[in-house]
């Protein structure tokens, strides 16, 4: 998840700070994020450094370095510095703080769980189940009543390799924050962990709870690995009540959670909602609190949180439930009607994207989505996944199978985010028949009547002409980069696969340099821009440089130069002495430029 803290009167501003800051992370190379794990583990002298840990630590650390967005494998692409930067902080943390207590075996046990599980289980181990957190709801929600009877609940509780004292936790949670005339059951449903201790130990552990609670909890296994949407699925098959919650395994519910999805579902059965998440944080375990949030996505299809509704700010109801085009993966619903409109989409695999998936379908299908303020679940983000894959991978993959089945003459605007060839991507993103009969069943709405509708927030760009990794042809091993962020100045560097080297050749003459943002409100898309003197090329942000008149247009075409319309220079690079390539705008040699994927108007 990307989050940004939204504040009602400075929205804009505070989206444009995040957006910042994720162009920052994307920017890191493998490289610096192995600097940046191995390097504080051998400057943390206070602890054993890394090499001297068991093999296994060895072993966490290259599936992290791994999940950490390498770039071996296609053009898939993860965030790699956001979570460089969270691990290195949190084990720099977790043995400052803990360190001087611990024998040396227990800050080796202490580094390993981090390493395996993505957060602290050390402490996690030591914390109580049954432990108080914040009651982060806003004051006016203590008000509110709910009607006496109210519809069943089934909770599912999916996980893989989870750590037990965290499914502990979230089960405590559960039994003791929700009604117990309401909660039917707690489904477990086990995506077939490899860890040792969600076996035997798990089952013992669940017999002693329905010793107080008789058939409360099931746990389902999985006899192979089958990704979460699958394993939501399977929760879902084997619920009873008539809500069911899908959760991860890794929350605390807060106080007071069920009753405001309860019967928020009562009262509209169409309805798809979600609570609001706080933070657990992975080292410390303490709550931050988050603020209100639409959830929404970008072209990628990854979630990010969006500005709330004008419409729900100025009704001046703080319990209201917020209208959303998409959740985060959480979610409540009647289980009759979520099995209607088709559960979760078992083609697809891992995890990513599944959320929007339901969500396009949800709305496009005759349901709705909200966010429902009274209702708070913490949530622990971990720094990495437990899947033992570059999640850019799946992300990509089953981003395309959701732009095939329901994002109909828009699905460009996916490959294009993920630069990936319209024609012939090579990626097999299933069998999407289910989804089409689904479609034709459903009378389902299209995805131009969610954009205008649900989503305007989000921006095709129907005139890119072309797209993907710009080269210059005296040197095809260097591409045009968007070079250091904060800071303005494209560069030529290595190739890789990171959107740092995206490049979107515009009708107009633009070129886009960098993720492609395409989102009303969000003007942070860069332009490559002639300032008029120097030899350097910069980047503007397109919308002021538009207003302030630079020169931001450019004649290009396939294998041609790359000119100016306004100051007629060309964009070409020069070999300093023993240096490396270096951008310069001057007086056109024919030097020639080739664009990744030719694109075309993609019209409407
Ligand atoms: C947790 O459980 C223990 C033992 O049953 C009890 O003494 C304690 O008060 C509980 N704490 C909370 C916060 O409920
Ligand atoms: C570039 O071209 C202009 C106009 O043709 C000329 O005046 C100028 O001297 C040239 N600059 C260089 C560095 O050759
Ligand atoms: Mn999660």
């Amino acid at each position: 998840m990307r989050l940004w803290r939204r504040n009602c009167s400075k929205s804009l501003c505070t989206v444009l700070t995040l957006v910042a800051a994720n162009i920052l992370l994307v920017l890191y190379s493998k490289r610096t994020i192995h600097n940046w794990v191995v390097g504080s583990l051998h400057k943390e002298d206070s602890v054993v450094a890394l090499e001297n840990n068991v093999h296994r630590s060895g072993e966490s650390l290259k599936l992290i370095m791994k999940q950490q967005g390498h770039m071996g494998w296609g053009n898939a692409e993860f965030h790699p510095g956001w979570k460089g930067v969270k691990a290195r902080l949190a084990l720099k943390k977790l043995f400052q703080q803990r360190g001087k207590e611990l024998s040396e075996a227990q800050q080796k046990e202490a580094q390993y769980l981090f390493l395996e599980f993505g957060y602290n289980v050390f402490l996690s181990d030591h914390l109580p189940y049954n432990r108080s957190i914040p009651d982060t709801r806003h004051a006016r929600c203590l008000q509110k009543t709910y009607p006496a009877q109210l519809p069943s609940l089934s909770v599912i509780l999916i996980f893989m390799n989870e750590a037990l004292s965290i499914l502990q936790r979230a089960i405590t949670s559960i039994i003791n924050r929700t009604p117990p005339r309401l909660l039917k059951e707690i489904i477990l449903v086990d995506d077939f962990s490899s860890h040792g201790e969600l076996k035997t130990r798990l089952d013992e552990k669940l017999k002693l709870h329905n010793q107080n609670h008789p058939v409360l909890l099931k746990l389902i296994r999985h006899t192979e690995r089958r990704g979460l949407a699958q394993a939501r699925n399977t929760g879902l098959e084997a619920a009873a009540a008539d809500v069911v919650a899908i959760l991860d395994a890794h929350i605390e519910v807060n106080v007071g959670w069920a009753e405001p999805i309860l019967s928020r579902i009562q009262e509209d059965r169409t309805l798809v909602v979600s609570p609001v998440f706080d933070n657990i944080n992975f080292n410390t375990f303490e709550l931050e609190r988050y603020e209100l949030a639409a959830v929404g996505f970008d072209w990628k299809l990854w979630c990010q949180y969006d500005p709330i509704p004008q419409a729900w700010m100025d009704a001046g109801d703080a319990t209201a439930p917020i209208k959303s085009p998409s959740i985060m993966g959480i979610l409540a619903a009647n289980r009759i009607f979520l099995v209607e409109i088709g559960a979760l989409d078992g083609g697809m695999l891992v995890y990513g994207g599944e959320n929007v998936e339901l969500s396009l379908r949800v709305w496009q299908c005759g349901g709705k989505i909200e966010i429902l303020p009274c209702s708070r679940v913490a949530h622990l983000e971990r720094f990495h996944k437990p899947y033992a894959m570059d999640p850019g991978i799946p992300l990509r993959r089953n981003a395309l199978r959701v732009a095939e089945s329901w994002m109909d003459k828009h699905k460009y605007m996916v490959y294009l985010a993920w630069n990936t060839p319209l024609e012939n991507s090579g990626i097999d993103y299933g069998d999407i028949s289910s989804r089409k009969a689904l479609q034709e069943k459903l009378k389902c709405k299209t995805f131009d009547w969610y954009l205008k509708t649900i989503y305007p927030l989000l921006k095709p760009i129907p005139d890119i002409v072309c797209y993907g990794r710009m080269k210059n042809s005296l040197d095809e091993s260097v591409c045009l980069d968007r070079g250091t962020v904060p800071g303005n100045s494209p560069k030529m560097e290595p190739c890789h696969r990171f959107s740092t080297q995206n490049v979107y050749y515009l009708l107009s003459g633009e070129f886009y340099v960098g993720e492609l943002i395409a989102k009303e409100v969000i003007q942070e898309q860069y332009c490559l821009t002639d300032s008029g003197h120097g030899e350097d090329p910069s980047l503007e942000l397109c919308s002021e440089a538009a207003k302030r008149g630079q020169h931001i247009y450019w004649d290009f075409q396939q294998g041609k130069s790359i000119k100016n319309k306004d100051t007629a220079r060309c964009l070409e690079i020069r070999k300093d002495p023993s240096g490396p390539y270096r951008l310069v705008l001057e007086n056109c040699t024919k030097q020639i430029w080739k664009i990744e994927h030719i694109g075309r108007n993609w019209g409407h």
